[in-house]
């Protein structure tokens, strides 16, 4: 009597047991970043500094990745800890809401200098020469990400990027033509007009050629 339920409840029992309630996974990486193909610019901990401001360790990049698998671009930032509000103090909480994590690419003669509002200032970075093309990024305070391309005079948006954002790690991934010589470092800023904007910390090197097939020309170029 009852007795297949009572196997029933046992059998869900001993499923129960042996397979708990799994925690949210961590969603999978967007690329495979162990491959050879991955580009990795290493940068050193703990050097987070703006003027006088304080030492912020989730605007601190350790590495920055990148990588192509024909069609689609991937970034990786990788921070000193994992990025949060709660990490800025807090009478800067409101002017760091807009702080940026970003990939700035440099895929033609043209593009912004470091004039512009959107771009990092790096002193040893030429932007005379080295005028960005191209900025994918995310915001600190709401995490609002972007994929924007420079139009000849403003930094024009578009949707079509994935982003994720895993501990400290932050990737991107999107389809784009950056051509076969691009360079791209990475940084973390706070965007503004002449002393109002903020460079905290980048990763830079020299970006071999990568052909792109079959990728999207990019609109203006
Ligand atoms: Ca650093
Ligand atoms: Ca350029």
């Amino acid at each position: 009597m009852n007795r297949p339920w009572t196997c029933l409840a046992a059998a869900s029992l001993a499923i129960a047991t042996l397979f708990p309630p799994a925690r949210p996974a961590a969603a999978a990486p967007l690329y495979d970043w162990g491959r050879a193909d991955v580009r990795t610019y290493e940068d050193p901990a703990g050097d987070t500094r703006h003027g006088r401001g304080p030492y912020i360790a989730c605007l601190d990049i350790v590495s920055a990745r990148h990588a192509f698998d024909g069609t689609y671009h991937y970034f990786r930032i990788d921070l000193a800890v994992e990025p949060s509000m709660g990490d800025i103090p807090e009478e800067l909480k409101r002017q760091y809401y807009d702080a940026r994590y970003g990939i700035y690419v440099n895929s033609g003669p043209d593009g912004a200098r470091d004039t512009d509002r959107y771009v990092p200032q790096i002193p040893w970075i030429d932007l005379r020469e080295n005028r960005i093309d191209a900025i994918l990024d995310a915001k600190l305070g709401d995490w609002n990400h972007k994929f924007r391309y420079w139009n000849g005079t403003d930094f024009t948006g578009t949707t079509d990027l994935a982003f994720q954002r895993t501990g400290a790690t932050l990737e991107w991934k999107v389809k784009a033509d950056f051509g076969a010589d691009f360079t791209w470092h990475a940084a973390t800023m706070l965007p503004g007009q002449g002393p109002h904007k903020k460079t905290f910390d980048h990763a830079y090197g020299n970006q071999p050629p990568i052909p792109a097939p079959g990728a999207v020309r990019l609109p203006g170029r």
